[in-house]
């Protein structure tokens, strides 16, 4: 039976995970900067710092696996980013080759591309083209599991995850909702297809108005069962009480893109004719 890690145990997807995970993997190890305010008598937590190299080390010790959704996970200050998402992303990749895990599968978003305009399709091999320093990071992190799986044989997975959750939550959402079911999947994927050297697949549920060619994933048996189309009208009367955006409603980041924006909005046109 695999000893699984599940960092991030505390934050949104850990906190969803840690219900649907049990009866796969009953061995799992749950991570955190503190406990979450309701762990079970059944559950196993150590907390660990990810910006500290020895802490993390401790918590892969006799891990198989380690499912990483811990970090920073939206934008932030340059140094709370650095020390979460770039030493805390590059200390877990450390620690796993010094205690022999096999598998990781990192959260990477789809921040990462999130300049790429809503009507540009796009695969896992484009450039990357991020929309923060959160996004920075993510990019980061995918180009440490590529090394680590080069290098190191470690079996990594990269997921873009678009947005987690229940439904969608707007009309930027039905193109990139994930329903957490699929997530599992796609983590499954990652841990145990004999297959997986390095892999990046977009973390959406079956979503009619996907911006990604997610191929790879449903070639490794990838078969999502949400649909966000379900969600429409839900989605839009939300979308309708939000204020436009000319530039987070033109690229696939959102407001990721018009955060701090002071970029010239005529590129906003000009980028798609290229
Ligand atoms: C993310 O990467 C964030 O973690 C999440 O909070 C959402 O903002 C999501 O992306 C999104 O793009 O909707």
């Amino acid at each position: 039976m695999p000893r699984i890690l599940m960092t991030g145990a505390a934050g949104g997807i850990g906190t969803s995970l840690r219900k649907l995970l049990p009866p796969i993997y009953p061995d799992l190890l749950l991570s955190d900067l503190k406990a979450p305010a309701d762990l079970g008598k059944d559950e196993k937590f150590k907390a660990a710092d990810l910006a500290d190299l020895a802490q993390v080390e401790a918590i892969c010790e006799g891990v198989d696996g380690i499912l990483h959704f811990g970090g920073y996970s939206v934008e932030g200050p340059w140094d709370s980013i650095l020390q979460s998402n770039i030493i805390g992303g590059y200390n877990l990749f450390e620690a796993a080759r010094k205690k022999g895990v096999e598998r990781i599968v990192f959260a990477s978003s789809n921040h990462a591309v999130g300049f790429y305009p809503r009507h540009h399709r796009i695969g896992t091999d484009v450039t990357a083209r991020p929309d923060s320093r959160y996004g920075v990071s993510k990019v980061f992190g995918e180009a440490v599991g590529a090394l680590y799986a080069d290098k190191h044989g470690l079996g990594v997975t990269c997921i873009r995850i678009g947005n987690f959750g229940e439904m969608p939550l707007d009309h930027r959402r039905l193109s990139i909702w994930l329903k957490p079911e699929d997530l599992v999947q796609l983590c499954r994927i990652g841990l145990d297809h004999p297959d997986i050297h390095f892999e990046i697949f977009y973390g959406a549920s079956h979503n009619e108005r996907a911006w990604w060619d997610n191929h790879r994933a449903y070639e490794l048996g990838y078969r999502p069962t949400g649909r966000g189309e379900d969600f429409r009208e839900h989605a839009m009367a939300e979308q309708a009480k939000l204020k436009p955006d000319p530039v987070g409603d033109y690229y696939q980041g959102g407001t990721f893109c018009s955060m701090e924006f002071d970029g010239d909005k005529d590129r906003i046109v000009d980028w798609s004719k290229r």
